[in-house]
């Protein structure tokens, strides 16, 4: 028997802190199991997970159909590198492609590394197609974006914690305000070395902040403009979570509920991972079309793990499960019906300021200073009350539960947070 079975909450808190890197502060919760919505402590408790793994498993905790295939896969073959074909990346490559509307993926592991991938196709597209003299190239970026924790990518942020003291920074970025037309419009008018604009869709880390309605179809036309490639990192927003299967399908009306080939804004590279796995295996992928993808050359860029068969397995069966349990859509109803719920309950509040998002990628802001400690009690009481959430920059909290959920599971959840509120209001 594994010793993880017998284990209290205060010895496996206490082993993460003496043994493991303190690179995060998490909420004193210890999972043991999951299952749809649910997780369970190692004490049997049971909550709501409204994190879902940070936006991973949309398809719900350990979906049978999920699991199978990777487990089925896992018993068969698991990693040939890409020094072999394998029977499983080929298939799986032209689902993802056909799935997304782009002529050629490039399949890695983790969302960072899928962003790392987007800057080096971008600026050899720069170099061999559009002719920016050499090491000229710039990507021009937004501020307080997230996009991961490499060294290249922390150059560009600009939160002093991920950043501070890991120095020297790679040049050839340049940051302009998110939700700034403007600002996109003005860099790309004085430099002509821009290679592309990195975005997401809706800024996950710095609170779910939502751009302005036609921020993203006036961006991506400015880029195309100026011969510059509009480069979206969906690895949060992608896959159902926004009500769309792309944060970019915007609020276009296609008739295909999953809207992937006549999209708003189509990306000229899409940067996917998290729930393209539904959040059992490290998967990521990066898609463009050949005019674009066609800049990678054998030994240009790669990954030991990078499209192994239980990736490609997994991943399959996740993107049917998003299309089969129709998750777009569900995501986008219960989207609309927690907003309508808590901006319901913000009428009569002293706490909660606001709350935002799109499908069931949502945030409350807490009436209080971004130092106070309001909302990581509040998750404290959720936590108590059954339903697991996190605070961000202090005074944010994040709402994002699996999209499987029922409508009835989301009353049930609503009550627990509005109850939960209530017991802060003054
Ligand atoms: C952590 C936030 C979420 C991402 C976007 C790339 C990546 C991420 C848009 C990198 C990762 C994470 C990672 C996690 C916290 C987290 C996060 F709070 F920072 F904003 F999701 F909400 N692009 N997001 O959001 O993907 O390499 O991690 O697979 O602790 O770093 P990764």
């Amino acid at each position: 028997m594994s010793m993880l079975k017998e284990i209290s909450s205060q010895d496996a808190m206490y082993l993460e802190h003496e043994f493991g890197a303190h690179n995060y502060h998490p909420l004193p919760v210890v999972l043991q199991r999951g299952d749809g919505v649910y997780v369970w402590d190692v004490e049997g408790k049971k909550y709501y997970d409204f994190l879902s793994a940070y936006s991973s498993v949309n398809q719900g905790h350990c979906h049978p159909r999920i699991v199978n295939a990777m487990v089925e896969q896992a018993q068969t073959l698991t990693l040939t590198s890409r020094a072999f074909y394998n029977d499983r990346l080929g298939p799986y490559e032209q689902f993802v492609t056909n799935y997304f509307g782009f002529d050629k993926v490039l399949p890695m592991n983790t969302g960072a590394e899928a962003v790392e991938t987007a800057i080096k196709i971008t600026r050899r597209w720069a170099y061999q197609v559009k002719g920016i003299p050499e090491n000229q190239a710039k990507i021009v970026v937004c501020e307080n974006n997230f996009h991961g924790r490499t060294t290249t990518i922390i150059s560009f942020s600009n939160d002093p914690v991920a950043r501070e003291n890991f120095g020297p920074y790679t040049n050839g970025f340049i940051k302009i305000p998110y939700d700034d037309t403007e600002a996109l419009k003005h860099v790309l008018e004085t430099h002509h070395d821009v290679a592309g604009f990195l975005v997401e869709p809706i800024q996950g880390e710095a609170g779910v902040y939502v751009p302005s309605e036609g921020y993203l179809k006036t961006a991506k036309a400015l880029c195309e403009s100026h011969n510059v490639l509009f480069v979206a990192d969906e690895v949060q927003t992608g896959i159902a979570r926004t009500g769309r299967l792309l944060a970019t399908c915007g609020n276009c009306s296609c008739p295909n509920k999953n809207c992937s080939h006549t999209p708003e804004v189509k990306p000229d590279v899409l940067i996917l991972g998290k729930a393209l796995s539904g959040g059992v295996y490290p998967v990521s992928a990066v898609l463009a079309n050949n005019d674009i993808m066609d800049v990678i050359t054998p030994g240009s860029h790669g990954s030991t793990f990078g499209g192994n068969p239980i990736a490609a397995a997994v991943a399959v069966a996740a993107l049917q499960v998003i299309q089969d349990e129709d998750l777009t859509e569900n995501a986008d109803r219960l989207g609309m019906l927690f907003r309508d719920r808590l901006n319901d309950y913000i009428q009569t509040s002293k706490i909660v300021k606001l709350v935002r998002g799109k499908g069931l990628l949502n945030a409350i802001v807490i009436n209080d200073s971004e130092d106070s400690d309001t909302a990581w009690n509040i998750c404290l009481k959720l936590r108590d009350n059954g339903l697991l959430a996190k605070p961000t920059h202090g005074n944010i909290i994040r709402f994002a539960p699996p999209l499987v959920m029922s409508e009835a599971q989301l009353l049930d959840c609503i009550d627990i947070i509005t109850k939960t509120l209530k017991s802060f209001e003054i």
